[in-house]
């Protein structure tokens, strides 16, 4: 009789060679720290968190490959052999042919949208995100959002909740004209929608409905890899290309692309626009010396392109970012077993709790997600980080908060950093919150500074 096969169970695609202590701490400990950091889990500082999941930016472990990598930094101020390292490899990956490196992802935002906005332009974009959409006002612009409807809704479960609705954009080209919209801003995967993905047939179609009105689509690759593996696992006609294919796919519809390198490309700092359009390349690099460094480091040391360099390859490997996105699913579906309300489906990045479901006695100006965070860093330790109303910030006109449909926490993988059993404790922690939910209350912003106040903002508790 034929023995049935037994399946091996699921493991990290890597070995353990450098480790960093972690500290455990106690609730009064805890109390102690979130009453210093206004209760803002970004001013709590790094030494008072035992599982840190605030977010996958900058804090992922680099490979013993990129690590080597550091060691051939070449420091020359001018033409250092990492940036032609760092250029021929965006060129092979994604297919642009001309790179402006940038210190992180917001310096090659503040770049582009200088170099592409008007004052008065519009931008739509498949949601916000909070630095994209503060460097597009700064240049002048308004954001409009054109994401499908289902991506506004925690518990719909379409499988590319990042698709644009193409109705929207038609609307806003009829409305102001494809001449006051000088790029569609389109971002994979989609970080404030819970990490949700594009399908590339979606892309295909919106390229088709740009290039008929003259639209350009810049792309924010900061995910780009994670998006490709969804498209892979769920887009019909994918299951057998690569991640490096499909990747390469998705860049070929779109006109040039900013990067924050600290997410998929596995560094701690580092980022850059690649580009196809020669203009906009001169101008971005002219303007490159004026704000982050020379047009051959943008800010960056040699050693950091290097190691940029080997972790956009290392990004595509097939291993790799399964195991990093099936982390995150192993967590969301644990999380969810015991009926805590997160974004459906799980997203690449992050789990996202549903705070307006998780505290819905607690009115969206009393902070629910800001003080569900905190709540959960109370319990044991584990940082995480508003996604609401905080984060939307206030519309300029009525000076009203956004009041956003999403109210969220979102619980960050760092890439290669955790084990599974870390994000057992961490779903324990949520059940324990969830547990004790009808006693948690809101919070009184009691410091709001004027830009991206979620980073810096003030609370106190209401007891
Ligand atoms: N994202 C994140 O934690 C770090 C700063 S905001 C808390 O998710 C996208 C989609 C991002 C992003 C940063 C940037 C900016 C651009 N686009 O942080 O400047 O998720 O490298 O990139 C953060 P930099």
């Amino acid at each position: 009789m034929a023995r049935e096969s037994r399946r091996r169970s699921w493991a990290e695609p890597f070995k353990i060679k450098v480790v960093e202590p972690v500290r455990m701490t106690t609730r009064e400990d805890r109390r102690r720290a979130l009453d210093e950091a206004g209760w803002n889990t970004f001013l709590l500082r790094s030494r008072e968190v035992y599982i840190d999941l605030l977010t996958d930016s900058g804090t992922s472990a680099m490979s013993d490959r990129q690590w080597a990598g550091m060691m051939i930094g070449d420091e020359a101020y001018a033409g250092s052999e990492n940036f032609y390292h760092l250029e021929q490899t965006i060129q092979e990956v994604y297919g642009y042919p001309l790179v402006v490196p940038t210190h992180q992802g917001r310096g090659a935002e503040h770049i582009i949208s200088k170099v592409l906005i008007q004052p008065g332009d519009v931008v739509p974009g498949n949601m916000y995100f909070t630095t994209t959409r503060l460097h597009q006002e700064l240049a002048g612009g308004t954001f409009a959002d054109v994401i499908i409807d289902e991506a506004h809704d925690p518990s719909s479960e379409h499988p590319f909740k990042g698709d644009v609705d193409l109705n929207k954009v038609e609307q806003l080209i009829a409305k102001h004209g494809a001449d006051r919209i000088p790029y569609l801003s389109l971002g994979v995967t989609v970080n404030m929608a819970g990490g949700q993905p594009v399908s590339l047939a979606n892309i295909k179609e919106l390229h088709g409905l740009c290039s008929e009105h003259g639209i350009p689509i810049y792309l924010d690759k900061t995910r780009v890899a994670e998006n490709a593996y969804f498209i892979r696992d769920r887009e019909e006609g994918y299951a057998d290309k690569s991640i490096a294919d499909i990747v390469h796919e998705i860049c070929s519809y779109t006109e040039g692309a900013w990067m924050s390198g600290k997410k998929d490309a596995l560094v701690n700092i580092g980022g850059y626009l690649a580009l196809r359009d020669q203009k906009v390349f001169e101008e971005a690099s002219n303007m490159v010396v004026v704000y982050e460094g020379l047009h051959t480091y943008g800010g960056l040391a040699g050693r950091d392109m290097e190691a940029m360099a080997i972790g956009i390859r290392e990004s595509v490997e097939y291993d790799h970012i399964s195991a990093r996105v099936r982390q995150v699913i192993y967590l969301g579906e644990k999380i969810a077993s015991e009926g805590v309300p997160i974004v459906k489906p799980v997203g690449g990045h992050a789990v996202f709790l549903d705070a307006r479901a998780f505290l819905p006695h607690v009115d969206q100006d009393d902070y629910p997600a800001q003080r569900l965070a905190a709540e959960i860093y109370l319990e044991s330790g584990v940082r995480t980080m508003e996604r609401g109303n905080v984060s939307s910030g206030r519309n300029p006109q009525t000076g009203e908060n956004f009041r956003p449909k999403l109210e969220l926490v979102r619980i960050t993988i760092p890439r290669r950093v955790y084990t599974q059993s870390h994000m057992d404790v961490v779903a324990e922690t949520i059940w324990e919150t969830w547990d004790r939910r009808s006693e948690i209350k809101g919070l009184d912003m009691v410091f709001e500074p004027t830009y991206l106040r979620f980073f810096q903002a003030r609370f106190r508790p209401q007891e």
